[in-house]
């Protein structure tokens, strides 16, 4: 367990410090003023030998301990940070005062500045949170800072939060596209997904396991080596970073690791870092940040943290609503406006179901018509159907408190197609070839017979 070294300049101080109500992990210090050494406040220690590197050599700090200098005086911050520093060198420290200013500290690599008559005890423990998020990021930059180039691997088919997890921690190293590229072992499958990467002007190159031999650096983000299949690339399974919020998994080595379980996206733990480390979020970044929060977390409903809310409130402020719309509402095609045209003349609600047929259309078309068919009088669920090279696909919406669309989906594909998906979001799709055995033509009447007679029986499967 990792331990919180608070020194306070003075019994006043240290009295307030007992007051903000200190933790039991925390060892408390003072160091008396001159007229001060038998007031001892309780609970305190005084720092054998004051501010030197001595002294603070002697309480033999860990790897991963933490301070936190709790003063309003220059010379005292002074001292104590370039004791510290040379006892302890890179330990995090956190400053806490209302009166020094930043030209009162000297450079640290891993310092962060605070105040303290406002601070409460969940301030406190917020403040050495971002101060553990900023040693991460200074371990980072120190571990990747001198490679030439860095790759960013993404899951294969990578998804929102992957992609703008993966463009912050390049922002965060400070690196562009040539130095740091995002990489994956498979292309963006979702017309959504790959809506983003063009809105946002960003690339992700597919490559194979040999050319990770181009990198001196690799992180992986979003994702962990062993996901690769059952044996993976060796170059992957002993990589510099992962960054990733699924199941921990092990069988491979990783210099700096940080898995957090019981975040619902990495996009909030990059949002953490970056706001530890004082970098500024961008429109772009800040857009992508909350769209992949956004779309791991449907919106903030499954597999949610309060962390998430917090990362998802701070780039809210400085996203873009118009980069977002064109993420969200890429423009269509207007060949795909004429089908939906069409598929509106004959439009019915029946049973609760608003089905449109669009036939052949671009794919990003069918998710915007089937959010759009939810919106019908007495609709509980919408479908969008249109052909797609020599498959049918689908994109299914419903009102939430019917049965689940992810559940409909598989049972209407059985034995044809593939689908999936969740409670109220699902895609099917289903080979043309598989259609006709089934059905004799795939004209647009007779998808729409089809589809209609199958959803209704497996909406109503256990009625
Ligand atoms: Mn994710």
């Amino acid at each position: 367990m990792a331990s919180r070294f608070i020194v306070c300049d003075g019994a006043e101080l240290a009295r307030l410090w007992a007051r903000i109500g200190a933790s039991e992990a925390e060892e408390l210090f003072w160091v008396p003023r001159e007229d001060e050494s038998r007031a001892r406040p309780p609970g305190f220690r005084s720092l054998q030998g004051g501010l030197s590197a001595e002294a603070f050599t002697k309480l033999e700090a860990k790897e991963g301990d933490e301070f936190a200098l709790v003063t309003e005086d220059g010379p005292f911050a002074r001292a104590a940070v370039a004791a510290l520093a040379e006892a302890v060198p890179g330990a995090p420290i956190l400053v806490m005062s209302d009166r020094l200013e930043a030209e009162d500290i000297p450079d640290h690599p891993c310092l962060r500045r605070t105040g303290l008559r406002t601070q409460i005890r969940d301030d406190v423990d917020l403040d050495f949170a971002h101060l553990g998020n900023l040693r991460r990021v200074v371990r980072l930059r120190e571990l990747l800072g001198g490679r030439e180039k860095i790759g960013i691997l993404l899951q294969p088919d990578p998804d929102p939060d992957g992609i703008a997890a993966g463009y912050a921690l390049r922002i965060l190293l400070g690196r562009k596209a040539p130095t740091a590229p995002l990489i994956s072992f498979g292309d963006i499958q979702r017309p959504e997904n790959a809506a983003m990467v063009q809105a946002l002007g960003l690339d992700v190159r597919v490559i194979a396991p040999e050319e990770l031999d181009e990198f001196d650096g690799l992180a992986l983000v979003d994702v962990q080596p062993t996901v690769f299949g059952d044996q993976p690339p060796a170059r992957v399974l002993s990589v510099d970073v992962v960054i990733d919020h699924h199941p921990e998994r092990t069988g491979y080595d990783a210099v700096v690791k940080d898995i957090r379980t019981g975040y619902g996206a990495t996009a909030s733990i990059m949002i953490e870092y970056l706001q530890a480390a004082g970098t500024e979020i961008r429109a772009k970044l800040g857009t992508a940040l909350l769209y992949g929060i956004k779309s791991d977390t449907q919106l903030l409903g499954r597999d949610t943290s309060s962390a998430d809310m917090q990362a998802f409130a701070t780039v809210h402020t400085c996203h873009s609503p118009a980069l977002l719309r064109r993420i969200e509402r890429p423009a269509l095609p207007h060949d795909g406006l004429r089908a939906l045209g069409r598929a509106l003349a004959a439009t019915s609600v029946e049973e609760g179901i608003h089905l449109l047929v669009l036939g052949r259309v671009r794919e990003d078309v069918i998710p915007q018509v089937a959010d759009l068919g939810l919106q019908a009088e007495g609709a509980e669920w919408a479908i969008a159907a249109g052909v797609v090279g020599g498959d049918l696909v689908f994109s299914v919406r419903n009102v939430g408190y019917v049965r689940a669309a992810g559940e409909v989906v598989r049972a209407v594909v059985e034995g044809l197609g593939v689908g999936g998906g969740h409670r109220s979001m699902a895609k099917g799709i289903i080979p043309l070839k598989a259609f006709r055995k089934v059905y004799k033509r795939a004209d647009r009447a007779t998808i729409r017979k089809a589809l209609l007679r199958a959803f209704v029986k497996a909406i109503h499967a256990d009625d």
